[in-house]
C-alpha cells in the first residue's frame, strides 16, 4: 500500500500544451557575443540553459506542439557558428520549443553543396527521431525579433525576409534562401532540395520552383518580425553553372532530391551545444 501511495504522489502532472503565442516575448533580441570563439567557451555561457545532448531542449512547464530539427549546412565558419549557438539556443528556448540543431558539416574539400547538406541533414535527423518540421538555416543569420517564431508553418516559410545587409529588403519576390521552415511531408513531397548545385547560388531557387510546381505557397512573417542581422565572412565563388542548372531543373524535381541521395557519414556525435554531422559528398561527382 505504502508503495502505491508513492508512486502516485511522485507521478508527473500531465503538461498542457504549449500557448500558440509564447509569453515573455518582446520584439527584441539584443545580438550575444561570444566571450571566446570557441565551442567550450559559448557551451560555458550557455550553462544556466541546461541543455540536453545533442543541442536539444524542451519546454519544462508546457507541453511542446511540435518536434523541430534546425539543420545548418557548414563549413570552415567557426566564429559564425560560436555567434549563432550563443544567440538561438537562448532564443529557441524562451519561444518555448521541442527542438534539436543539427551542424552538418561537409568533409571533402570539394565545392560546397549547401542544399545537399541540408538534404543529409533531413535524412540522418529523422533516424534519431520524428521531427515534424525542419528549419534549414544558414549559420551566418541571426534574427533580431523574438516574435519571428520558428513553429511548423501549414505552407512552406520563407524566415530571412529582412535582413540588414540588404537593407532590411527582400531583394526579389521568390528569394527562398537563407532560413526557410517547412512540414516533413511538403519537404517530403518536392524531393527536398536538388543534389546539383555545386558552389554558390541557385539552389534555393530551385527549391522555390519545386514549391511552386507542388501548389504550394511560400508564406512569410511581416518583413518588420523577420528580420535578420547577417554576421560577416569571406565571400563565396559564384557557381557559373547555376544559371543552367536552375532552368533545367523542373526536368529533374522527381528524380533528383531526397530519393537519389548518396553520401557517407564520416562522424556522427551529440556535442553539448548541437548534433553534429560530418558528411562525405564526393561519391556523387
Ligand atoms: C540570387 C541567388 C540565390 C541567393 C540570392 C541572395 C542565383 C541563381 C541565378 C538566377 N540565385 O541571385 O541563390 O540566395 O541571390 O543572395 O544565383
Amino acid at each position: 500500500y505504502n508503495n502505491i501511495q508513492t508512486k502516485q504522489t511522485n507521478e508527473k502532472q500531465p503538461l498542457t500544451p504549449c500557448p500558440q503565442t509564447p509569453p515573455d516575448l518582446n520584439g527584441t533580441m539584443r545580438l550575444l557575443v561570444p566571450a571566446q570563439e570557441t565551442l567550450e567557451e559559448v557551451a560555458q555561457q550557455l550553462s544556466w540553459l541546461r541543455l540536453l545532448e545533442g543541442g536539444h531542449q524542451e519546454p519544462l512547464d508546457c507541453r511542446a506542439r511540435y518536434k523541430i530539427a534546425i539543420i545548418v549546412p557548414y563549413r570552415d565558419r567557426l566564429s559564425n557558428l560560436c555567434t549563432f549557438l550563443l544567440n538561438m539556443h537562448p532564443f529557441l528556448t524562451k519561444q518555448q520549443l521541442d527542438y534539436s540543431i543539427f551542424i552538418v558539416e561537409q568533409f571533402d574539400d570539394g565545392l560546397f553543396n549547401r542544399a545537399m547538406l541540408m538534404n543529409v541533414g533531413f535524412n540522418e535527423a529523422l533516424k534519431l527521431r520524428d521531427f515534424d518540421c525542419f528549419f534549414f538555416h544558414d549559420v551566418d543569420l541571426i534574427p533580431e525579433n523574438d516574435r519571428n517564431i520558428y513553429s511548423c508553418p501549414d505552407q512552406p516559410r520563407h524566415m530571412s525576409v529582412a535582413i540588414d545587409k540588404f537593407n532590411y529588403r527582400l531583394p526579389y519576390v521568390d528569394l527562398f534562401g537563407g532560413v526557410i521552415g517547412m512540414s516533413r511531408n511538403h519537404f517530403q513531397l518536392v524531393n527536398g532540395f536538388s543534389n546539383m548545385f555545386w558552389g554558390w547560388g541557385g539552389e534555393d531557387d530551385d527549391m522555390a520552383s519545386r514549391v511552386k510546381a507542388h501548389d504550394l505557397n511560400i508564406t512569410r512573417y511581416t518583413p518588420n518580425v523577420a528580420r535578420y542581422h547577417m554576421l560577416t565572412h569571406a565571400k563565396q565563388k559564384a557557381n557559373p553553372k547555376r544559371y543552367e542548372k536552375l532552368y533545367s531543373g523542373r526536368k529533374r524535381f522527381k528524380t533528383d532530391g531526397l530519393n537519389n541521395l548518396e553520401y557517407r557519414v564520416k562522424s556522427l556525435k551529440q556535442l553539448p551545444l548541437f548534433t553534429y554531422l560530418l558528411v562525405d559528398l564526393t561519391g556523387r561527382r
